[in-house]
């Protein structure tokens, strides 16, 4: 059996099926015909590109994701965020579902959605999901800062499919949907490259005013080379560890003292290092000093989307921004987890469990077997003590 062109790396992923059916036709004297494709089984060991060559079914894909998650079925939807991510990090375009035998990742469901795509263009499936009215509903409810799927069901159980009805409904909102009420279309338009550029000049000019030295770093979809997001996400670090402890209140007040910020809810740092490895990766994500807000981006010199307003015609536009705090002996995990994707991080933690033994979270990353965390200063150290060939933060859009 030649497979002299699987790489070393690449081979410990490869779907079984294909290396057996390959053993197989070697014993039988058979010919190995080579696969159309070839992925491994985890995503954090292939280069995903942002959008892919098979965008059309990506998308497709995406929606029976979003509507499984908008069931609150978070099984089902992972299977299909596997098969979208699997589809984005094929180098060409899909001609035949014939191609796809043996690939990782794509369950019988997704085959069918992506036959009927082959061969019709359109899948019935995703059209009737899209249209139905408690996919809209809970896409527009969970389109508002601040509401996620547990209240969205409830309101939309009692009857609820729009903001005027919410409205109407006499339901006390709290302070964050009472902003994102107010800012609904601004918050729902996506955020475009220069407005996030716009947006990084005010955090660096803010943040190097409260502490010199600091460096900020631009996260998320962003930092993966997304053209547009839902929201700009930093990660602010200081070499000299502990000079970042308390370092968002000082920012967000300095924030609110210019006059940028239309809304903000912050959480102190509760990460501490304990015997047991570290913490489960799930409660994880918000341990740092972290700032949820809402900007106020105005239409000055740098800023130039669209027609540089909000809705209304405002000289203005309201823009989620997330700020994080790390101290530097934790930023190369927070930068790893930081910049996503969901599923490319999701994918790096199930691989350094079940394939390493280890628990990665964005704090740290703890090996059982040897009883002790592991150190790493860059991103491209984790990937090296995980076993993982490096994939560059445009490769991570699984
Ligand atoms: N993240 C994660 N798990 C979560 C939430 C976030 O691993 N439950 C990580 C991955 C991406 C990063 O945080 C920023 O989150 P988002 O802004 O939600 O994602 P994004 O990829 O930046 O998407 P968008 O471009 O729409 O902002
Ligand atoms: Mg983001």
């Amino acid at each position: 059996l030649d497979i002299s062109w699987y790489t070393e790396s690449m081979r410990e992923g490869l779907p079984v099926a294909i290396l057996d059916r390959h053993r197989l036709q070697e014993q039988q004297g058979d010919p190995v015909e080579a696969p159309a494709f070839l992925a491994a089984s985890y995503a954090c060991q292939r280069n995903t590109p942002q959008p892919g060559h098979n965008t059309l079914l990506t998308a497709a894909l995406s929606v029976l994701a979003e509507s499984a998650e908008l069931n609150g079925d978070e099984g089902r939807g992972l299977a299909f965020r596997r098969s979208e991510g699997l589809l984005r990090s094929l180098d060409r375009r899909v001609q035949g579902l014939a191609e796809l035998r043996g690939l990782p990742c794509l369950g019988d469901h997704s085959r069918r959605v992506i036959q009927d795509l082959l061969e019709n263009g359109v899948s019935s499936e995703v059209e009737e999901t899209k249209s139905s009215p408690r996919y809209k509903a809970m896409k527009l409810l969970t389109g508002i800062f601040g509401v996620g799927v547990k209240t969205a069901k409830r309101w939309f159980t009692e009857g609820i499919c729009s903001l005027a009805q919410l409205e109407t409904s006499g339901h006390s909102l709290n302070a964050a949907q009472q902003a994102g009420v107010c800012y609904y279309t601004d918050l729902n338009q996506p955020v475009s490259r220069e407005e996030a550029d716009a947006v990084s000049v005010m955090v660096e000019g803010v943040v190097h005013s409260v502490l010199p030295g600091a460096r900020v770093t631009l996260a998320g979809g962003f930092r993966r080379g997304k053209m547009s997001g839902h929201d700009v996400d930093f990660l602010i670090t200081h070499p000299d560890e502990g000079k970042e402890e308390g370092l968002i209140h000082k920012i967000i007040a300095c924030l609110e003292s210019r006059g940028l910020l239309l809304y903000q809810q912050n959480t102190r740092n509760t990460y501490r290092e304990s015997a047991k490895g570290a913490g489960r990766p799930s409660s994880s994500m918000d341990r740092f000093e972290r700032c949820f807000s809402i900007f106020k981006l105005t239409n000055d010199s740098s800023y130039t989307a669209d027609n540089g307003t909000g809705s209304g015609g405002r000289p203005w536009r309201a823009v989620r921004v997330d700020l994080v705090v790390s101290p530097i002996s934790q930023f190369a995990f927070a930068l790893l987890g930081w910049t996503g994707s969901k599923l490319f991080e999701r994918e790096t933690r199930r691989w350094a469990v079940r394939e390493r033994s280890m628990s990665l979270s964005s704090h740290a990353l703890y090996d059982r077997n040897q009883e002790r965390y592991l150190r790493a200063s860059s991103e491209e150290e984790i990937f090296a003590h995980l076993g993982l060939e490096y994939v560059s933060p445009t490769g991570r859009n699984a």
